[in-house]
């Protein structure tokens, strides 16, 4: 990959009315008007031109920043009529020379426009080069890098609102504050250590240093934890239906995604594998999984589906226990057992046919705080109700703009380091070790927390790499 290269790439997706193909690097505007009509070569930059690409016979055989604006229009072939819009360095989005052409959305027009340009000295864009680019030329740090991805990707409120707060550098100027109370840790360190001989001098006593290093060690830990939102809004919130077999798992999942997807029957054990799907419920989105009803089986196929009931538990976050009839008291026992540490909904379906009945909610300490919630999944009773409870057992706070969740993985490693890092400087500061050996790891926590935005670092290729090429091309 060169920086020196010019780079044309479609950046839309095929199919849309427009198309739109981006060019970056030294040589855009010229390349670009060796196939416009007219000469772009000395536009005003944020400029917008009405022209044509048009190819010659010989396709781009004109150099020397030579326009086809000055060959006979009988010679040439016109391809597309086309707005193009002009971008100067440094103020474009990869901080060079760029130019953005808008064809009509057609897969010949579009792939004939980037023949063109290949033919006429660009190279074709590797994934996310545009955005890496970006980053080489300081126009971005690291993590708002990757929430362009994480923009583009967005599906309802929760996801765009968690990109665009990184993209805007809410994450950054975060890190950037604590860096800054580290540096200040640090030289509070360092003058204890340059000054040891003056025993006339006080310095910061030890008890502030360690509040100062407890303080951001929190911050570090909030943020490292809001990953686990970070994943369940990126990927949906993981819903288990459990419950006994025949209870209506499978009715239930039908009626929440308002698809047929599970076959539902009056036969006990229906559902043997697991079944997901998603909806959005207030901007949120939730994976619903449907899962084989729990009984005692010798079927061993069934045995399996079950136990794969038991791992999807584990692995929601919210869990759905679906009764028909009144359960026991131990089965609401084993219930509780099995999710200690997930948000519980209990459900009494199929009210349609059977009345409402107290469950033993007295007799079981704990079962007072779990909502019970009365629906018929077949006549769709209350299913509204349901969905408000799932979306409040969910505990998402309202996002906005200013709140920071930690959406990808190694910026989540990243912060567990400096946590580890931090945690040593905890120790070392609470056990009294030389200053010289508390600021070295000091040192390493800055590091880590420099990892995130890439700022101030060498960014090793294979770093950039495993982000980038999760890119489309285009980005
Ligand atoms: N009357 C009534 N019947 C229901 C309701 N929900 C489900 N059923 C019926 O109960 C039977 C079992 O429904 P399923 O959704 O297949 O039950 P399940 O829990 O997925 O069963 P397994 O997959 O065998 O574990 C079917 O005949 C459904 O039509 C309801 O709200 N009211
Ligand atoms: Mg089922």
């Amino acid at each position: 990959m060169n920086s020196n290269d010019t780079i044309c790439a479609l950046a839309t997706a095929p199919g849309g009315a427009l198309g739109i193909i981006r060019i970056s690097g030294p040589q855009s505007v010229e390349i670009l008007s060796r196939i416009f009509s007219k000469d772009l070569t000395t536009a005003q930059p944020n400029t917008i031109h009405y022209g044509h690409v048009v190819a010659t016979p010989h396709d781009g055989s004109l150099t020397n920043g030579q326009s086809v604006a000055s060959q006979s229009p009988s010679t040439s072939e016109v391809i597309d009529e086309c707005m193009v819009s002009i971008f100067r360095a440094p103020h474009s989005y990869t901080g060079e020379d760029s130019v953005e052409i808008s064809c009509h959305g057609s897969r010949y027009i579009l792939n004939k426009v980037i023949e063109l340009l290949i033919q006429n000295g660009c190279r074709m864009a590797q994934p996310g080069e545009y955005t890496q680019r970006a980053f080489l030329n300081g126009k971005m740090d690291l993590s708002q890098a990757e929430a362009v991805a994480d923009l583009i990707a967005s599906s309802n409120k929760a996801t765009h609102q968690m990109a665009m707060s990184q993209l805007r550098g809410q994450f950054s100027s975060e890190l950037s504050q604590l860096r800054e109370q580290l540096l200040r840790l640090t030289s509070l360190l360092e003058l204890e250590l340059d000054f040891s001989d003056h025993e006339e001098l006080e310095f910061a006593d030890r008890s502030e240093l360690l509040s100062i290093a407890n303080k951001i060690n929190n911050r570090i830990t909030t943020l490292a934890h809001s990953f686990e939102t970070g994943q369940a809004l990126k990927n949906g919130i993981p819903v288990a239906i459990v419950g006994k077999t025949n209870v209506g798992k499978s009715t239930l999942l039908n009626k929440l995604i308002r698809d047929d997807r599970a076959i539902v029957s009056s036969v006990h054990g229906t559902t043997r594998d697991t079944i997901e799907d998603t909806i959005d419920i207030n901007g949120v989105t939730f994976r619903f999984i449907d899962t084989a009803g729990i009984r005692q089986t010798t079927d061993e196929v069934e045995q399996i589906g079950i136990s794969r009931t038991y791992s999807a538990i584990e692995k929601a976050r919210i869990i759905l226990w679906i009764f028909d009839t009144n359960p026991s008291a131990e089965e609401i026992k084993e219930t509780l057992e099995r999710t200690k540490d997930k948000s519980l909904i209990i459900i009494r379906n199929k009210i349609d046919i059977s009345p409402s009945q107290n469950l033993h909610q007295s007799a079981i300490p704990g079962l007072n705080d779990i909502p019970v919630i009365e629906i018929s999944a077949k006549k769709g009773v209350n299913i509204d109700k349901l969905e408000q409870a799932i979306f409040e057992s969910a505990n998402i706070p309202e996002l906005s703009e200013q709140d920071i969740i930690v959406s990808s993985a190694r910026q989540y490693q990243s912060l567990v380091k400096a946590h580890e890092n931090l945690s040593r400087v905890l120790y070392g500061l609470e056990t009294g070790l030389s200053g010289d050996l508390v600021s070295e790891e000091l040192r390493l926590v800055l590091d880590d927390l420099a990892d995130i935005t890439g700022q101030g670092r060498i960014v090793p290729n294979e770093v950039l790499g495993n982000i980038f090429t999760h890119f489309c091309i285009g980005k």
